[in-house]
């Protein structure tokens, strides 16, 4: 696969490189890039010792001063990177500073006085990619790397961001190019006797095969889903099951109220942990009951709306009190749902029976577990991302596809299955050669070869700034 583009960059852009959330740090980095990066570096820099020409990567130390030189801002370690042996493909500048976000601004400040121009979300990458220094599925890997929320999500992101999925998009475009070509000398030769075509029943297996590892590939975008997205889970049950108390012990922290007195909960409270490096959401909701005041009456029909979205609710019971007629209400309601039934409290008295969870339209025991007591809590949990990853993939190499990709392979087996029909039926060769030429154009829109602005745009508008 050739590249087609190469833009050449007019305007210099600069950005903070590290976070900006107004918290101080050790290092704050000052990135710029494009063709006035080494002006803008004699412009402010001062070295400590005498420089005649800036070696291309090499740390220097001095001083960063204003633009009209009238004092100096830091101490500052900086390194400049030649094209195209740089992050964007053009020169940069990384000026290193100390990291307080006030500093950071106003030594960002001299250097668009020096000449260059706040640069836009993600403009760095996107440069990156006009130069040619990573294709686009990498390019989305980057921004899926910093947002990452937990570590698996991180190491999905690296996969990517390593090119293991332009690896396989390549091989895959490499054959579908080969029977492109295949196809179309057979049709331009089908009238010569005395050139020998090889059989194409070998060509639809080639195609068969290409449709099966994309839909082995389709299947990666669930379990990349999860990792980036996490899951919700609802704890829902009637009042005083401890469904606050569950939320504290799943996160370890003292979220919610916890209260003998029915009805504490009114709001619905969240917090999120990393089960396994799965991102994990839970609510707790106001208890289940049919009386309480107005003010209860509406945070039970907000409790059931939020388990309603779920991707899944904990149902708790409360197995020193027995199963009421309320907790039967709630587990059949949720009969459709995805939904755990888990029984607390076990370090007191146990006041129900087998008979009592069919009664209810539980065919499975709960799990049991004591919020007291700490007993069961990471058996829970454990369920929890069994549940979540159930019938979830990963591709052998590890890499997961996101939803862009997703819906481009799809488009490409399908065009790839039409032209397999149509040579299987060795019927219109011409119609199979122009499904094949589809199916590669659909592979090159996911490494970003034929991508349009558009798409470019709303890919690395995703981006923070300084990206
Ligand atoms: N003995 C015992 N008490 C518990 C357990 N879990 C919660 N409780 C108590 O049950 C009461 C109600 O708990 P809370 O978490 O507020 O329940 P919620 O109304 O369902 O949110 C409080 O007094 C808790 O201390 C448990 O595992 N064992
Ligand atoms: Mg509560």
């Amino acid at each position: 696969m050739c590249k087609i583009h190469t833009i050449v960059q007019e305007d210099t852009i600069a950005a903070i490189a590290t976070p900006v959330t107004g918290a101080a740090g050790g290092i704050g980095v000052i990135r710029v890039s494009g063709a006035d990066s080494e002006g803008i570096c004699r412009t402010l820099f001062r070295p400590r010792f005498k420089v005649e020409k800036f070696e291309d990567r090499r740390l220097y130390f001095g001083d960063v001063c204003s633009f009209d030189k009238g004092h100096i801002l830091d101490e500052v370690l900086i390194a400049l990177m030649k094209a195209p042996h740089s992050y964007t493909g053009e020169d940069v500048l990384e000026i290193h500073c100390h990291g307080n976000p006030l500093l950071l601004e106003s030594v960002l400040r001299e250097v668009f006085k020096a000449g260059a121009r706040p640069a836009e979300p993600g403009e760095f990458t996107k440069r990156a990619f006009m130069n040619n220094r990573m294709d686009l599925t990498q390019a989305e890997a980057v921004a899926e790397l910093i947002s990452a929320r937990t570590e698996q999500g991180a190491q999905n992101a690296v996969y990517g961001l390593q090119g293991i999925l332009t690896d396989e998009i390549r091989k895959m475009h490499s054959s579908l190019v080969d029977v492109a070509a295949l196809i179309e000398t057979s049709i331009d030769f089908s009238e010569d006797e005395n050139v020998n075509m090889p059989p194409l029943d070998q060509t639809v297996t080639v195609l068969d095969e290409i449709v099966c590892r994309i839909e082995e590939m389709v299947l990666s975008y669930e379990t990349g889903k999860i990792y980036r997205d996490g899951i919700s889970v609802v704890i829902t049950g009637s009042t005083n099951v401890g469904k606050s108390s569950l939320l504290n012990r799943l996160t370890g922290q003292q979220r919610a109220i916890v209260a003998d007195i029915p009805g504490t909960t009114r709001d619905f409270i969240d917090a999120e942990i990393a089960i396994r490096g799965l991102p994990v959401r839970f609510t707790d909701t106001a208890g289940i009951r049919n009386s309480g005041d107005f003010l209860e009456k509406e945070s039970v029909l907000y409790a059931w709306e939020k388990a309603g979205q779920a991707d899944l609710v904990l149902i708790l019971i409360d197995v020193h009190r027995g199963i009421s007629d309320c907790d039967t209400q709630i587990i059949k309601r949720h009969e459709n749902k995805k939904r755990l039934v888990v029984a607390n409290k076990i370090d007191l008295p146990h006041h129900f029976s087998s008979e009592d969870l069919k009664r209810a339209g539980l065919e499975t025991e709960p799990l049991f577990i004591s919020c007291k007591t700490n007993t069961g809590i990471d058996s829970l949990k454990e369920e929890i991302y069994k549940y979540a990853v159930a019938g979830k993939s990963r591709s052998e190499q590890g890499f997961v596809v996101n939803l862009r990709h997703k819906h481009a392979l799809e488009k490409t087996a399908e065009a790839i299955s039409k032209a397999g029909h149509q040579l299987a039926e060795n019927s219109m060769p011409e119609t199979a050669a122009y499904e094949i030429r589809e199916a590669i154009y659909f592979l090159e829109t996911i490494t970003g070869e034929t991508a349009d602005s558009e798409i470019l745009d709303r890919i690395f508008l995703n981006f923070c700034i300084g990206k």
